[in-house]
């Protein structure tokens, strides 16, 4: 018997750590101990185990698996004895190989002896559902199955990480057999989570839709007095779905909530069929849209703007909700947070994120609070990303004393260029450790900068802004 320990760093996840608890599965049949921590445990970090797991999830969040490798190197006999995997790892293994010694594990374990001798494919394992109790963390959604149907995707969008993840697109496993195989060990399940990349494209999706039902996910269907739901939680491709009619009819026998596409850029085939499949959806009964919506990539603010007012006025014509979901783009090759395309700049980015933070992420599908939000044209829209952060967090408290009026005039004293340099700067700024000093130094703009820096300080750090 060996004793295991499993360790997701402490960055915010908001499902379980799918990862480590197929390999608890694998571990808990092979009768060894198995403890699950996360981050760093001073308690566990004094124990000697025979492995270490440590999971990695978005590649922003490396330095802190680096961090959280480093933290338990003396608590195995050899480093190599710490195994790390996952997506950040698979993306960008170097980064961790640069800095600590451990065993690397790149892409799905999909064949027999990867972790050792015996080892199985640890992708077909049935996750540990108890394992995540152990922890004082709420992951959610609570009482979900979490699962996958395929693997990889038919598109190779230029912005996404699966062709570098999951290089072919296919079938991965039977969902009937992974649900069974859950309810006999751990109970049934009220929700369905379905994390495919691009599940609309199998070619007998009719049959995995049926599927899906024969599990008892029939739209309508209660357990214990309460709705069942599926969340196909990446977003289904809407050209497929203008492109073949009757996957909004199928789609239309299961209780989907939310139901999620993507808007993810601009071009006028994109617009036709992101219109077409919502109102082939609205047909099958739908109104609540959550809607993904890239933006920081090849897009610019007109295109985002343009996307939120399509939102608008399809709520507006059909009657229904659309919130849009907006994702920043972060490149696959980045530690960190903060990267800006060309087309953006900081500020607006900051200004988005400020936007969103009192609407949990979620663009509204009432049009005077999108417009309220955004603005009620583009020019508008840009101005309001150009505020300070405290004017657009609390603009009625701001509006009320009059600092953000002030704000606006000398705004709106500015040459269109002359927003460019200023947006620029405060960019700059942002990113300048000595940025007390700097200021000192700036004439031009100095009244215009009172706002965001007063007397040359920040105001106090908003959460969750870049
Ligand atoms: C589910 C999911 C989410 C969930 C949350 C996931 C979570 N745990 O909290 C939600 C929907 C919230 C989400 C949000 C976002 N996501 Co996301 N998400 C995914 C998705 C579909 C699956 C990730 C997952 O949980 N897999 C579960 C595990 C079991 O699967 P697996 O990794 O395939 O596991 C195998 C191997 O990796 C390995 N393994 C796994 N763990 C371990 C551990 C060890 C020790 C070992 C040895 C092996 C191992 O073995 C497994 C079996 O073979 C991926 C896409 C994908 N296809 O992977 C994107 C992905 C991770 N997301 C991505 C992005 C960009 C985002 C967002 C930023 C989108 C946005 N712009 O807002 C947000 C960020 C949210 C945040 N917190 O900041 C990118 C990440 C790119 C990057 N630079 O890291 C991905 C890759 C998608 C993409 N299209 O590019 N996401």
């Amino acid at each position: 018997m060996s004793n295991i320990l499993l360790v997701e760093p402490d960055y915010g996840s908001k499902f379980p750590p799918l990862g480590l608890m197929k390999l608890s599965s694998w571990h808990k049949q092979c009768g060894d101990q198995v403890n699950f921590v996360r981050g760093c445990d001073r308690e566990k970090k004094n124990f000697h185990w025979h492995r270490i797991y440590i999971s990695s999830l978005f590649t922003w969040e490396l330095p802190r698996t680096v961090k959280t490798i480093k933290y338990y190197q003396q608590s195995v006999l050899s480093s190599k004895d710490i195994f790390v995997g996952g997506i950040g790892a698979t993306l960008l293994p170097d980064y961790i190989r640069e800095q600590v010694d451990c065993t690397i594990i790149e892409g799905q374990i999909e064949q027999p002896g990867i972790l050792g001798p015996n080892s199985p494919p640890i992708a077909e394992m049935v996750p540990d559902y108890d394992l995540i109790q152990s922890v004082d963390y709420s992951y959610t959604p609570e009482n979900a199955y979490f699962l996958r149907i395929t693997k990889g995707c038919v598109r190779s969008c230029k912005f996404c990480a699966v062709p570098q993840l999951e290089k072919e697109f296919g079938y991965l496993s039977d969902i009937k057999d992974q649900v069974k195989r859950t309810n006999n060990e751990f109970g049934e399940k009220q929700h369905m989570v379905i994390m495919d990349n691009n599940v609309l494209a199998l070619k007998d999706i009719e049959d995995r839709i049926k599927d899906i039902r024969s599990l008892g996910f029939e739209r309508g269907a209660k357990r214990n007095g309460r709705m069942m739901t599926v969340d196909f939680n990446q977003g289904i491709d809407a050209r497929l779905i203008a492109k073949k009619p009757i996957l909004a009819k199928l789609l239309g026998t299961l209780p989907l909530k939310p139901i999620r596409l993507a808007f993810d850029f601009v071009s006028k085939s994109m617009e036709r069929d992101y219109r077409t499949s919502i109102k082939l959806l609205v047909d099958q009964g739908f109104g609540s849209f959550t809607n993904y919506m890239l933006y920081n990539f090849k897009d610019t603010p007109t295109d985002f703007y343009y996307r939120l007012r399509i939102n608008a006025e399809l709520n507006n014509q059909l009657g229904i909700r659309v919130s849009g979901f907006p994702m920043r783009y972060i490149p696959p090759t980045e530690t960190q947070r903060g990267y800006v395309s060309p087309n953006w700049n900081w500020r607006y980015l900051r200004g988005i994120q400020c936007v969103l933070q009192a609407t949990h992420g979620l663009v509204s599908p009432r049009t005077e609070f999108m417009h309220a939000a955004f603005g009620e044209s583009q020019e508008e829209f840009e101005e309001i990303l150009s505020m300070p952060d405290r004017y657009i967090l609390f603009r009625e408290h701001f509006k009320h004393n009059g600092a953000s009026d002030g704000w606006r005039k000398q705004f709106r004293m500015l040459s269109r260029s002359e927003r460019g340099d200023f947006l620029t700067l405060l960019g700059t700024l942002h990113a300048d450790r000595k940025r007390k000093d700097a200021i000192k130094g700036i004439k031009k703009f100095r009244d215009l900068l009172e706002h965001y820096y007063p007397g040359g300080n920040s105001p106090p750090a908003i959460t969750g802004a870049p």
